[in-house]
């Protein structure tokens, strides 16, 4: 009996692309969840954001990080982030995104959010 290893190749660069994978997830968490208006040409950038936010790039935002991951995207005028801004709502938001209170908002917990 053959066996069939046509299926790692795909694998193997699938693993070789954390970064491009987290930033889909991401994007598809945060189109989601609290962001979720007129998002789809901001989708991208939300990503981007989140990871230019992440200062340590461990894949979670302390309040900190979440502070500058919501003025970035309010910056954009994505979404809500505006509005939270302006009305200085970040503990709320980060509260009810940080599901565990660890004071880390982790990528998974924005996918958790969305669902
Ligand atoms: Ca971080
Ligand atoms: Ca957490």
């Amino acid at each position: 009996m053959l066996i069939d290893y046509s299926a790692e190749p795909s694998l193997i660069s699938t693993l070789k692309r954390p970064a491009l994978s987290l930033a889909l997830s991401l994007a598809l968490a945060l189109t989601l969840i609290t962001f979720s208006q007129g998002v789809s040409a901001s989708t991208e950038q939300t990503a981007t954001n989140f990871m230019q936010a992440d200062a340590n790039g461990d894949g979670a935002l302390t309040r900190g990080e979440f502070k500058t991951f919501i003025d970035l995207n309010a910056s954009f005028n994505i979404g809500r982030a505006k509005m939270v801004r302006d009305r200085g709502l970040y503990d709320r938001a980060f509260g009810r995104l940080d599901a565990n209170g660890d004071g880390l908002v982790s990528s998974v917990e924005l996918q958790n959010a969305g669902q």
